[in-house]
């Protein structure tokens, strides 16, 4: 048997968690985010972390490393169950290959605005979800803010589907993205978040989608100034820890991190609904051109190719997720 230091038999003895006994553990959990330090998501992060140190009074603390720079996006779920990563911010793009629930969530025109999305999401149907990603490894601590998603273009709006004919769009590894840039008559480009800005530099693509503050942060608005309120996407994203690092707390201290996460949450939505409401001003102010979009009834007849998929899924926890989505508003 492994001899024990006096400190590790005493914390054994008074039911603290093994990893507190492995000597070799760091202490501190490192936080994957793919924004900068300034955005809503880095700042909630930030809040969780203090309130992890305090929960287990210093045991173990947290860092929240920004700009992607722990992992690239696409790895960041394997890496967060094998270990590698302890938590992290993420939006649902490019991950429904791996959860598929993750796909709904992330189909177009889903809901019209994040209120009706958060009382689902906070509700039953989260809960749902948090149950299928613990069967892959994943802890979900809270549902952020994904904003409005739009596309935006190098020289003109995107207003109706003939704007969109031909044009090179940037979408996230999800194929729902790419068949909604299709059906509207454009060419779907995907890409990583973080190499779209070189790709409008070296002209490879006219356009791209995204929320109001990450155009902004990325600095998207100087090569694409048209931004089109196309509204197509309203999407949550979520604070995540992996069961490798959630093993390392005690029962009782999982209780207040789960507490601590959907604090983190609000507080997101708060530091968002501040953030969305400045930028617009301030694009503008920047020379940025907002649209709006054109017959949104044209736009969505085209969209019948995408939806069909998730009618036919044979993934029980999807068609129990759909059919929670389809009957909001009919329960009280
Ligand atoms: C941002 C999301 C981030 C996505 C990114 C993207 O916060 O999670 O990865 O868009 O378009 O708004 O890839």
């Amino acid at each position: 048997m492994q001899r024990r230091t006096v400190l590790q038999t005493l914390a054994l003895a008074a039911g603290a968690p093994r990893a507190v006994c492995a000597a070799d553990a760091p202490t501190v959990l490192n936080g994957w985010s793919i924004h900068p330090d300034d955005y809503p998501v880095n700042q909630a992060m930030q809040r969780f972390a203090d309130e992890l140190a305090r929960i287990t009074g210093q045991r173990l603390t947290a860092k929240v490393h920004g700009n992607g720079s722990l992992a690239p996006q696409g790895q960041v779920l394997e890496r967060l169950t094998r270990g590698e990563i302890d938590f992290a911010e993420i939006g649902l793009l490019g991950y429904g290959d791996k959860v598929p629930v993750l796909q709904l969530l992330g189909t177009p025109f889903l809901f019209k605005e994040s209120g009706a999305m958060f009382k689902l999401l906070d509700g039953r149907l989260g809960a749902l979800i948090a149950a299928e990603l613990r069967r892959f490894g994943v802890i979900l601590l809270g549902w952020y803010e994904g904003g409005t998603r739009n596309f935006y273009h190098r020289h003109k709006p995107l207003r109706t589907a003939s704007d969109f004919q031909g044009e090179r769009l940037r979408v996230g590894n999800t194929p729902a993205h790419a068949a909604m840039v299709s059906t509207l008559g454009g060419k779907a480009v995907p890409l990583p978040f973080k190499e779209v800005l070189a790709a409008f530099e070296g002209g490879q693509i006219d356009g791209a989608e995204n929320n109001l503050p990450s155009y902004e942060s990325t600095g998207h608005y100087k090569v694409a100034p048209h931004y089109t309120l196309t509204r197509h996407l309203v999407s949550p994203e979520m604070l995540i820890m992996g069961e490798k690092a959630w093993a390392r707390f005690s029962p009782a201290e999982q209780e207040r991190l789960l507490q601590a996460g959907r604090e983190s949450a609000l507080h997101m939505r708060q530091l968002w609904a501040q953030r969305v409401a400045e930028v617009q001003a301030r694009l503008a102010r920047q020379g940025v051109q907002f649209h709006l979009a054109g017959d949104h009834g044209a736009v969505l007849r085209r969209m019948k190719p995408i939806y069909e998929p998730l009618w036919r899924s044979t993934d029980p926890v999807t068609r129990e997720a759909l059919s929670m989505v389809l009957t909001q508003g009919m329960a009280g």
